[in-house]
């Protein structure tokens, strides 16, 4: 399972109280006021982090909470503040109050932090009310109470280049074969249920851009159909598309039809999505009837330019690397 969406509910810790106490000694029957002040409670921060995967650690442990400050003592002594309560999220995170559809914050680069939720003060001693009018205050503040709420985390992969394509259709394949990654690929369709990212590397460049193999699109995904459109946001942050359509037709639909399916899909789930530059990549042209298609796919756009690759031959790869590159480095 790949976690990339659940609810929590968070509270920062709550303030000591303020102390109230007199001086008693045994020869001072009537010292003077030294109740200490509460401390203060903790924070919830937000860490971004490049070693968290996904959410699933707050998909088992939905309640986190600071600790809270402790009151304060006599003899002046203050409170100890409560220890904060550090999250760790991973990169491309956006942090929602439940129910609203307005991104609080979100996570992008490693180490990045962010308090979301902070600790309640501490209250006053009685101490601190002493004055040359009221030598021994009776009087003490309560600790204030930590913020709390309940929010949504939502994580959004993060890649220069986002993969789209019918189940099948070789996302896989090419991002192997194109990158440090090593997604599974098998010959039955949703083989991928996890996002994965690889770096292109341009070494006469010394450059290297990421690409975002996304599971596979049907028909209906934006209705929730097969894996549904939840894939569909790991898209979202991408600068550039690749729609990968299969130019055999194995599985008896036609590429055409597959760019205009997906596309229509994309459209369905987020027009700004849909908007977004893309490349159009014909795979699997090692098979008979490719040759073909690719052809009639040139004929049925012929504004648009329609690459051909083999991924698992790694034919026509150069020439995709190539304009990867340069498309990423023209938005850059
Ligand atoms: N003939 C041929 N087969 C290919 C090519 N690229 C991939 N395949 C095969 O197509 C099948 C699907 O490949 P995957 O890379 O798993 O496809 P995918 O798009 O990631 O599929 P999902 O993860 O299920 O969405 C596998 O059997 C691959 O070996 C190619 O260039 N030529
Ligand atoms: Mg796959």
């Amino acid at each position: 399972m790949f976690y990339d969406e659940t609810k929590v509910y968070l509270k920062a810790g709550d303030g000591g109280d303020g102390c109230m106490s007199f001086l008693r000694q045994k020869y001072m029957p009537k010292g003077g006021p030294n109740g200490g002040n509460g401390g203060r409670g903790g924070d919830i921060y937000l860490q971004a982090d490049e070693n968290t995967a996904d959410l699933r650690t707050f998909h088992f442990k939905k309640h986190w909470k600071a600790r809270n400050g402790e009151p304060g003592r006599g003899s002046d002594q203050n409170g100890k503040g409560g220890d904060p309560c550090l999250l760790k999220l991973p990169l491309g995170t956006e942090v929602r109050i439940e129910g609203e559809e307005k991104i609080l914050c979100e996570l992008l680069t490693h180490g990045e932090e962010i308090v979301l939720l902070k600790g309640g003060k501490g209250g006053r001693g009685n101490a601190t009310f002493k004055s040359s009018v009221n030598q021994t205050p009776r009087q003490t503040t309560e600790g204030k109470a930590g913020s709390e709420g309940n929010f949504v985390f939502t994580l959004k992969t993060i890649a220069d280049v986002g993969l789209v394509g019918f189940p099948n259709a070789g996302k896989s394949t090419l991002l192997n074969v194109l990158s440090n990654a090593t997604p599974k690929i098998a010959s039955y369709p949703f083989t991928t249920l996890v996002p994965t990212v690889g770096v292109i590397d341009f070494p006469d460049e010394f450059e290297s851009i990421t690409m975002a193999d996304v599971p596979g699109l049907i028909e209906g995904a934006a209705e929730n159909r097969g894996l549904g459109h939840r894939f569909l946001r790991h898209v979202e942050r991408c600068h550039l598309l690749v729609f990968l359509i299969d130019l055999s037709s194995a599985d008896g639909r036609e590429p055409w039809n597959d760019f205009i399916h997906l596309r229509k899909e994309l459209e369905d789930y987020d027009p700004r999505v849909a908007d977004k530059p893309f490349v159009l990549v014909g795979n699997k042209i090692d098979e008979e009837n490719a040759p073909e298609n690719l052809a009639l796919c040139k004929k049925k756009f012929p504004d648009m330019e329609v690459l051909s690759i083999s991924a698992i031959l790694e034919e026509g790869l150069s020439e995709l690397r190539h304009k990867l590159f340069e498309k990423i480095k023209e938005m850059k």
